[in-house]
């Protein structure tokens, strides 16, 4: 959380993390897509020519203000793939919140949980607390033939204590339900953050 007080401004960011392929770009490209040109920025993305995120994508959108201050949401995706852990640290330092996007094949199972435990490692090493950091689990390509349930992988992965969203990314299902969902427990917790101050 970074707040401009001249500006009265609240800069808020919003990680998007999981394994490679797992559906983190689309789900900001949906949003990119729905979302008017006057509340959001340009989606911009750096990828490889194969369309693989190399570093992040960022886009940012405007919310209505609480408490005097003009809310800006930065959401930021990971690159997934296994060699880019470095960018993925950096990218989620000074995060608010984190969507956890799950790729619901049974296939990537394994790839779900390494993601799962590194986020873990990576959240412990910034000084976060897992207690009460705001993250959502998005179960994504539920639509896949044999997609794995939200249920089995919420025990598999022990992700329960965490509010999830089931999510069908490419047709749009749950990317806005998962939006709202971290944007409201991360605006709570900067509340209470403000009023402590
Ligand atoms: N069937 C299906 N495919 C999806 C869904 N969401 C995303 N995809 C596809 O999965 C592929 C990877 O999606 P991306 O959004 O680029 O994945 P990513 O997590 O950003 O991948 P990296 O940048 O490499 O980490 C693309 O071909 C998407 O169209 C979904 O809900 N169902
Ligand atoms: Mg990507």
């Amino acid at each position: 959380m970074h707040i401009n007080w001249q500006l009265h401004k609240l800069n808020l960011k919003i990680v998007y993390y999981g394994p490679a392929m797992s559906g983190k770009t689309t789900n900001l490209e949906k949003i990119h897509e729905s979302v008017s040109p006057d509340k959001r920025s340009d989606l911009i993305s750096l990828n490889t020519k194969k369309d693989r995120t190399l570093y992040f994508d960022l886009l940012q959108l405007k919310l209505g203000k609480i408490a005097n201050l003009t809310p800006q949401l930065n959401l930021y995706t990971v690159p997934g793939q296994s060699f880019y852990e470095a960018s993925r640290k950096v990218v989620l330092r000074g995060a608010d919140g984190v969507v956890f996007v799950v790729d619901s094949a049974p296939h990537q199972l394994r790839n779900n949980l390494k993601a799962w435990h590194q986020l873990n490692t990576h959240l412990t090493e910034l000084n976060v607390d897992m207690d009460t950091f705001p993250i959502v689990i998005q179960f994504n390509k539920q639509d896949i033939p044999n997609a794995m349930s939200p249920i089995v992988l919420q025990n598999v992965m022990r992700t329960g204590k965490y509010p999830s969203i089931t999510a069908v990314a490419i047709h749009k299902e749950g990317v806005f339900e998962t939006l709202k969902l971290i944007t409201r427990n991360v605006i709570t917790r900067a509340q209470k953050q403000l009023q402590n101050e």
